[in-house]
């Protein structure tokens, strides 16, 4: 046993590699990302897999073909990760698992990195398979090293649900010896599990039914569960997750009120009935939705009087955070917590001599000439084109959307119809994309601005990189309208009637401007010279 100091995202990791880990599956994504890194850089040589995917779905098809094959495996991705795996992750359900999974999402209330802030509890629920959702570092700890197991006795995957803070902030993680990893085994009924044939599927589905009351009775026996005693029984608080935490730094050694402290679910009916039987009215704290709220508010026949994010007690959006616990609770909390005035007012912005700097200029200049000219930008650090002094997008809806809108666009019409994606982007899930286009010869240009890494993020590898010109190429892009240039001031004149020509052609083409991203390059450099 060993104490350290980890990110909660680093007390995950160190748990699933403590656990016997044979794989962790993942596409980078805040606040999920430091887990899959933690991972490599802890099992470097090892035999644990740890690439990134090309996208989430991919990583989690191929994480559950590790577990079909007996291995334990973590597939992380942040919560908006889990639409682009959404398919997989329902069918997963149904199928169950043979070696332990983890499926980690970490969601961003208050959106602090994200395009929205959903709940992902929400699919836990739409897929009926348990979940886990830690208070603190221990617990995120603890449950992952033991996650496998109850992944394993159960027979399905388990949902592992963090926030930011729990993920970015750090306290003392007590450690559990090293597991051996699983031998490679295969399920004795595979045929009958991972066939989704309709006949089998239904079988499988009513299976999945028949197992809801063996999670519930997992949740109520589980020890992240729990219920605290409290004198003043006109109220019963539930928190869920990191609320708990919330809660107990506005509380003094004992709870004034009876607590239920939700940390797995399906929710535990019995504890429910106990503090809602107890207690004259509920204040719900919980992170992200009103999940357990909108639950309880129609719970059978109580008529209960539940407070929380629906009845206006606590802000319908938003993280949660001491401060904003101790107000529902009553109390006149000072604002410990406010952003002080120089961060928030400090906009962000692409670095000095980025590359999407250059394409940007450029751009502007082109699609300036042409009135109803529109650019569907992507996801990446050249969405901050979106801002002064650029202004040079007009969308950034989900990862792959630029190439897709873009083509849409075109078909009614718009021209030029100008697509503008990253290479991670695009291989994420562009590249189905520019399929379409091809298919239909749209009249769309399409810029895929590639720095020969996954930057927002903090710099991963690319799937893309050395391969985007044959990739479009293997896609039926014409290869005279496949243009590569580099994007520096003195290549300015050359960029721009690059673009000025593919966007008069008629047809699908794709520039590819191309220059590594300073950050990436500055961290080499510093690497060579040390
Ligand atoms: C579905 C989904 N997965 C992950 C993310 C997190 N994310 C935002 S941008 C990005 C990749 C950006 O890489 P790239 O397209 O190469 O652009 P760059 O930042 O390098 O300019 C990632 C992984 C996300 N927003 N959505
Ligand atoms: S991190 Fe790289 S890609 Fe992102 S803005 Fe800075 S230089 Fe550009």
């Amino acid at each position: 046993m060993d104490k350290k100091l980890f990110l909660g995202d680093e007390a995950i990791a160190q748990a699933a590699i403590d656990a016997g880990l044979s794989g962790v599956y993942s596409y980078p994504g805040t606040p999920s990302t430091e887990i899959t890194e933690y991972i490599q850089q802890k099992t470097k040589g090892s035999n644990i897999h740890s690439r990134w995917c090309a996208n989430e779905k991919t990583a989690m098809e191929a994480a559950l073909g590790m577990s079909y094959a007996g291995k334990r495996t973590l597939c992380c991705m942040k919560h908006v990760g889990l639409n682009v795996a959404a398919d997989c992750f329902m069918n997963a359900s149904m199928s169950g698992i043979n070696g332990g999974m983890i499926i980690l999402s970490a969601d961003d209330p208050s959106m602090h990195s994200s395009q929205n802030e959903q709940d992902n509890r929400v699919y836990g629920d739409f897929a009926m398979i348990p979940m886990l959702e830690p208070s603190n570092q221990q617990e995120a700890y603890d449950m992952v090293y033991e996650g496998f197991d109850l992944s394993e006795k159960l027979g399905y995957p388990i949902l592992m649900r963090i926030t930011t803070r729990m993920a970015h902030s750090r306290s003392g993680v007590i450690t559990r010896e090293q597991k051996k990893q699983n031998e490679i085994h295969f399920p004795a009924d595979g045929r009958k599990r991972y066939i989704l044939l309709p006949a089998l599927a239904r079988v499988r589905f009513r299976e999945l039914l028949t197992a809801q009351d063996i999670f519930t009775k997992a949740s109520e026996d589980s020890k992240y569960n729990r219920y605290f005693d409290g004198p003043n029984k006109k109220l019963g608080i539930i928190t869920t997750g990191i609320a708990f935490n919330y809660l107990s730094e506005n509380s003094e050694n004992d709870f004034a009120h009876p607590v239920l402290k939700i940390c797995q679910y399906p929710l535990p009916e019995k504890l429910l009935e106990k503090i809602a039987s107890e207690c004259d009215e509920l204040l719900i704290l919980e992170e992200g939705y009103p999940f357990v709220e909108a639950k309880l508010k129609g719970f059978p026949g109580k008529g209960l009087v539940v407070h929380g994010r629906l009845d206006g007690t606590l802000r319908r959006d938003g993280e949660l955070n001491p401060d904003v616990v101790g107000r529902a609770l009553g109390k006149n909390t000072e604002q410990h917590y406010h952003i002080p005035e120089i961060v928030e007012q400090r906009p962000p912005a692409l670095c000095k001599g980025c590359g999407h700097r250059d394409v940007y200029d450029a751009l502007n200049e082109i699609v300036g000439e042409y009135e109803n000219a529109k650019v569907f930008a992507d996801i990446g650090c050249y969405t901050l084109g979106a801002l002064p002094p650029f202004r040079a997008i007009d969308s950034c809806i989900d990862m792959g959307a630029s190439i897709t809108m873009a083509k849409g666009a075109s078909d009614a019409g718009v021209h030029p119809a100008v697509a503008m994606i990253g290479d991670s982007t695009f291989t994420h899930s562009g590249m189905t994309g520019l399929l379409d286009c091809v298919n239909e010869n749209a009249n769309v240009t399409i810029i895929i601005s590639d720095n020969e890494t996954t930057a927002m993020t903090g710099g991963q590898d690319s799937a893309a990189t050395g391969r985007i010109e044959s990739i479009c190429k293997g896609i039926g892009v014409n290869p005279e309208h496949i243009r590569v240039v580099v994007p520096l001031k003195k290549n300015y004149e050359e960029m721009k009637k690059m673009i000025k020509e593919e966007v008069e052609y008629k047809g699908v083409s794709v520039i590819i401007p191309r220059r590594e991203c300073i950050q990436t390059l500055t961290r080499k450099n510093k690497k060579k010279e040390a």
